[in-house]
């Protein structure tokens, strides 16, 4: 069905400066341990502090990713930045709630791009089921998360049961603090996904713990 949501993978240099050495080398490394263990998705993420700032080194870095996951036959996303996306001839853009209006997405990507737009609330679930044109919804965040400083109020498994609950049938992948502890439920609430940032650049047995992520599908 939608089974490149499954495991869904999301990363940018911010989310590697844990480690030591240049963080764009580890986000590539990662990156291809991550492919090589079964994501379903990848999704450039170059976002918030510690970021990239420049503009070419972010083209440079994202084109590369794009090129790995070329070759391991893995949908490659972008966030928010459907110029960039349609640049480097990206599978899909991914934008939130404060991003690129989603009626322009779509203008500019429609039939280009695949379109998966964040949810936070029953009432923003309820306003995208209505346009055409989204290929899924990311809705989180299901559990508090460490990487992202200005994400909104936790929103628990409860929300995406509430979207079920309301017929809204559009694919969903979870988002937010989902880790190895707590994914079991999450399908079972009616998501097609996981996405994950911490749960694989933090991960310290990131091949057993991506087989158990991948396994909960
Ligand atoms: N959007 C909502 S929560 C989040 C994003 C991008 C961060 C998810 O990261 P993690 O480490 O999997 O909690």
């Amino acid at each position: 069905m939608h089974t490149y949501l499954n495991l869904y993978f999301i990363a940018g240099t911010q989310d590697c400066r844990h480690l030591d050495g240049d963080p764009s080398d580890n986000l590539l490394h990662i990156l291809e341990q991550a492919l090589q263990g079964g994501i379903t998705c990848y999704q450039f993420r170059e976002k918030g502090e510690g970021s990239l700032q420049d503009s070419g080194q972010i083209r440079r870095l994202a084109q590369q990713c794009r090129d790995l996951c070329q070759r391991y036959h893995v949908p490659f996303f972008v966030n928010n930045d459907v110029a960039l996306a349609l640049e480097l001839g990206a599978d899909g853009v991914h934008v939130g709630q404060d991003d690129m209006p989603i009626e322009q997405v779509i203008q500019h990507c429609q039939g280009k791009l695949k379109i998966g737009l964040t949810i936070n609330n029953l009432w923003q679930g309820k306003k995208a089921a209505e346009i055409s044109g989204i290929d899924y919804f990311g809705v989180g965040p299901i559990f508090s998360t460490q990487s992202k400083v200005d994400a909104k109020n936790v929103v628990g498994i409860e929300l995406i049961k509430a979207i079920r609950m309301a017929d809204i049938t559009q694919p969903i992948v979870a988002i937010g603090g989902i880790n190895t502890t707590n994914c079991i439920g999450i399908r079972r609430a009616g998501a097609d996904g996981l996405a994950v940032i911490s749960a694989i650049t933090r991960s310290t047995q990131r091949q057993q713990d991506i087989a158990y992520l991948l396994d909960t599908q």
